[in-house]
């Protein structure tokens, strides 16, 4: 049986790692991406029998590995029906006038950059064989800007664009595209942000109920079984303690 294929960047961790899970239980073999190879070999033990995962690992900086991992892909695991574009974190949250040049280079190379990259590399099996669903993972944060988010905020306001024009240059070839912009879940995106410092991290966290991985996955889910002519375009989900990128209530 010919199982289809997706392809998750990102898969070694929080949202990337529940969403490749979800999908392979919806019976889709995995070409899971990351920079840590080692939970990546691990995914194979977690997803249902009969399912195949196959690990990529890559930075999605680098790119000439992206094409010559991509472009190289083993006959049978070269249609890719469903493009997850997760990889990303934030990394800092100062103000402007003292943020850091590496912390900047860091979010647009790896969120904007690195998902043209991938996306450069995997669109073209798509316009070939007319279908595809592309699902870029953008945030609260690409619909609004808090302080000190600034830079963050750009690089994810940056892939709400890249993906509305997607959706606009990838119609004539039948080409699913969908944004889902989370608000505040819990993953290790706030160990990154704070360059490993826990305790912070957990803050961010605390006082609420912040939104799953899973939760994220579970849309994900949503969105890849619709019927062909249905496209879930757009997608903002909070947590419900969570009214905007500042607002969240923590006395509920
Ligand atoms: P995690 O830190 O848990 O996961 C980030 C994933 O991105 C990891 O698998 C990591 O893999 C991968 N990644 C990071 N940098 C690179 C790189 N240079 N090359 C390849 N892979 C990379 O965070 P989340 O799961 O929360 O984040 C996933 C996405 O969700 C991001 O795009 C983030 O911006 C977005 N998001 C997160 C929200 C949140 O509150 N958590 C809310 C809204 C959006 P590895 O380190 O192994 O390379
Ligand atoms: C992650 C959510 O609010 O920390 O994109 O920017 S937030």
């Amino acid at each position: 049986m010919e199982r289809k294929i997706a392809m998750v960047t990102g898969a070694t961790s929080g949202i990337g790692k529940a969403c490749a899970l979800i999908l392979a239980k919806n019976g889709f073999n995995i070409i899971a991406t990351g920079r840590r190879a080692e939970r990546l070999d691990a995914l194979k033990n977690e997803v249902p029998e009969g399912i195949e995962v196959l690990p990529l690992v890559f930075d999605v900086r680098d790119k000439e590995s992206v094409f010559k991992l991509i472009e190289n892909l083993p006959d049978n695991w070269k249609k890719i029906d469903v493009l997850l574009n997760n990889a990303g974190n934030a990394h800092g949250l100062d103000p402007i006038q003292t943020g850091s040049l590496d912390d900047w280079d860091a979010m647009m190379d790896i969120n904007v950059k690195g998902l043209l990259y991938v996306s450069k590399a995997v669109i073209p099996g798509m316009t070939e064989r007319k279908s595809g669903t592309i699902i870029n993972i953008g945030s609260i944060a690409g619909k609004e800007v808090y302080p000190n988010g600034n830079v963050y905020c750009g690089s994810k306001h940056a892939v709400d664009a890249i993906t509305k024009g997607m959706r606009i240059d990838l119609n004539p070839f039948g080409i699913k595209v969908i944004a889902i912009h989370p608000g505040l879940v819990e993953t290790e995106f706030s160990v990154v942000r704070f360059k490993g410092d826990e305790e912070k991290a957990d803050k961010v966290y605390q006082g609420f109920d912040p939104l799953l991985a899973q939760d994220i996955a579970e849309i994900v889910e949503f969105c890849v079984n619709r019927p062909a002519h249905v496209v879930l375009a757009d997608i903002v989900v909070l947590p419900t303690a969570q009214a905007s990128a500042t607002i969240v209530n923590k006395n509920l």
